[in-house]
């Protein structure tokens, strides 16, 4: 088994290069974010609720996401593994991550952050908020919201990773396809060295 974190700040291309890793090394995509749009399209009680702390930026409670996982960790008992997209993104959630991984007798393998300056993120998500009809990209105010509780409450993710000797980081600037070289690169090397 191979479990992968892509991690970063709102608009580092997560979602983006999540659809590539996804396709080259057929890893299970469990990502929080499209979990609580089809929520939020469904208009389930959860949905609902997601939607109004999603609108301002903010980050839905810690149990609600944690729960999201766990089910669809037990809906995927013979994967290969996982790539997690915006999970984790509290210290809880990670701490709850790395529990629910050895309970399966397995745990996070890497951990890559996509480092992209702020500018470019702002950028990203401006354009991104002319097609994607998501509500929370529609404000300017709500986007830079992210970027502080991103700095606040998930990059201390991060930290907790670096610890574990887990982290690497690759650079999230620059054409889509290049990025996608970098990572598999990363990715490559480290899965010679995991028996799986
Ligand atoms: P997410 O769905 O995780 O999305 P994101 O952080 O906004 O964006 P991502 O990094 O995936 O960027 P993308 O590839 O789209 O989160 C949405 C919300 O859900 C959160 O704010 C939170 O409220 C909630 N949520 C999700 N998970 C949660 C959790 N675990 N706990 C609590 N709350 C949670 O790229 C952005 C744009 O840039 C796209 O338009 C893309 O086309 C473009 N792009 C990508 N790479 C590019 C490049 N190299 N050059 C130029 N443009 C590029």
């Amino acid at each position: 088994m191979f479990n992968l974190i892509l991690f970063g700040p709102p608009g580092s291309g997560k979602g983006t290069q999540s659809e590539k890793l996804i396709e080259k090394y057929g890893l299970v995509h469990l990502s929080t974010g499209n979990l609580l749009r089809e929520e939020i399209a469904n208009n389930t009680p959860l949905g609902l609720e997601a939607r109004n702390i999603m609108d301002k930026g903010h980050l839905v409670p810690d149990e609600v996401v944690i729960g999201m996982i766990d089910n669809s960790l037990e809906h995927h008992k013979e994967a290969p593994g996982f790539l997690f997209d915006g999970f984790p993104r509290t210290l809880a959630q990670a701490e709850a991550l790395d529990k629910l991984l050895l309970l399966k007798n397995a745990e996070t393998d890497l951990v890559i952050i996509l480092d992209v300056n702020e500018e470019e993120l702002i950028k990203r998500l401006v354009n991104r908020a002319k097609t994607s009809g998501r509500s929370d990209d529609a404000d300017e105010n709500v986007q830079r919201k992210r970027q502080e509780v991103y700095k606040r409450d998930t990059f201390p993710v991060a930290t907790h990773y670096q610890k574990m000797k887990k982290l690497v980081h690759v650079d999230g600037m620059g054409e889509i396809d290049q990025i996608f070289q970098r990572l598999c690169s990363i990715i490559d090397k480290k899965r010679k060295s995991t028996p799986q």
